[in-house]
């Protein structure tokens, strides 16, 4: 397996304002506390744990202006995550970041875009995180990370890396999908992301839908990022998350796209977001999480 000799960075990203309700900042413990690290060097990765990137806690609640709520502090966490991304990467290292909310992708993906600007992403997901301030019925950042990543979205979010770097809508596939608000609808289209919803997955199966999205990713593009959250699973597998979904992936189904993916080899970064522990039964959800990254990093039964 080619793989087998990356370098592996976890990057933890405790941050639950995106989310605006706790327990998704404990997500990278629970994940560590499932022995990621140990599970890794078993399959002959060299690990570094970059620690957690920590957010300060703002003790009220405050709605910016622009109906986005706690956009300095989202701002700041996300602009240090971007850095330390960009900078695992220049020392030939596999970013893999612990959310957290999703409102993390924005630094994750603006990390990865300062190295490769032709950068396919596979984003899993219940929701389609494609609001922005005029769409988004929560002002929630975690429901935003999509658009801000297409360019559109508040000034302060599309600053983060420095550079205006926005992915190509062609190189950006969804899987999972099964909860969009109006105005993501009109953007998905407009934009022409591909979108495989729970429907076509019922309908073709896993083992097709990740063919065909795992070439429109890897052709003509210089990495994919894997932004894995874990309500595109269903909640009888996945309890511990913060905005629950009927009717998602199976552990099965999550299982096989992630171990189709380690044999495509195209892999060239990850997150794993929006486990909520406080929700979770026994940690289930952030083993589940961890059981996936091992198929996604090559971890084959025989
Ligand atoms: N679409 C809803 C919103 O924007 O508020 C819900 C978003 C949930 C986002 C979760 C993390 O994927
Ligand atoms: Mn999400
Ligand atoms: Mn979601
Ligand atoms: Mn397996």
């Amino acid at each position: 397996n080619p793989s087998l000799n990356r370098l592996v960075s976890i990057i933890g990203v405790p941050l639950d304002l995106g989310a605006n309700h706790r327990g998704v900042d404990i997500g990278p413990s629970a994940v560590r506390y499932a022995q990621l690290e140990e599970h890794l060097q078993a399959l002959g990765y060299s690990i570094e744990d970059k620690g957690d990137i920590l957010p300060n806690k703002p003790n009220c609640s405050y709605l910016d202006e622009s109906n986005l709520k706690y956009l300095d502090e989202i701002t700041r966490v996300n602009t240090e995550l971007c850095a330390i991304v960009a900078e695992e990467i220049s020392r030939n290292r596999f970013p893999l970041v612990l959310g957290g909310d999703h409102s993390i992708a924005i630094g994750t993906i603006s990390g990865v875009l300062q190295h490769k600007q032709r950068l396919g992403v596979l984003w899993f997901d219940a929701h389609g995180d494609i609001n922005t301030a005029e769409t988004s019925p929560s002002g929630n950042i975690h429901g935003m990370p999509v658009a801000v990543r297409f360019g559109l979205g508040h000034e302060r979010l599309l600053g983060i890396g420095g550079r205006r770097v926005t992915l190509n809508p062609q190189k950006f596939v969804m899987i999972g999908v099964r909860d969009l608000d109006p105005g993501e609808k009109k953007l998905l289209k407009k934009l022409g992301i591909t979108v495989y919803t729970m429907h076509e997955i019922d309908l073709f199966g896993m083992a097709a839908i990740m063919e065909k999205a795992i070439r429109q990713v890897s052709d003509g593009t210089d990495g994919v990022h894997v932004s894995f959250d874990m309500d595109a699973m269903d909640p009888l597998h996945a309890p511990g998350v913060g905005t629950p979904v009927l009717g998602g992936l199976t552990y099965r189904e999550s299982h096989l796209a992630m171990e189709l993916l380690a044999a495509a080899n195209i892999v060239t970064s990850a997150e794993f977001v929006e486990i909520n522990t406080v929700l979770d039964h026994r940690n289930q959800t952030a083993k589940v999480a961890v059981a996936l990254i091992r198929s996604l990093l090559g971890e084959r039964t025989l």
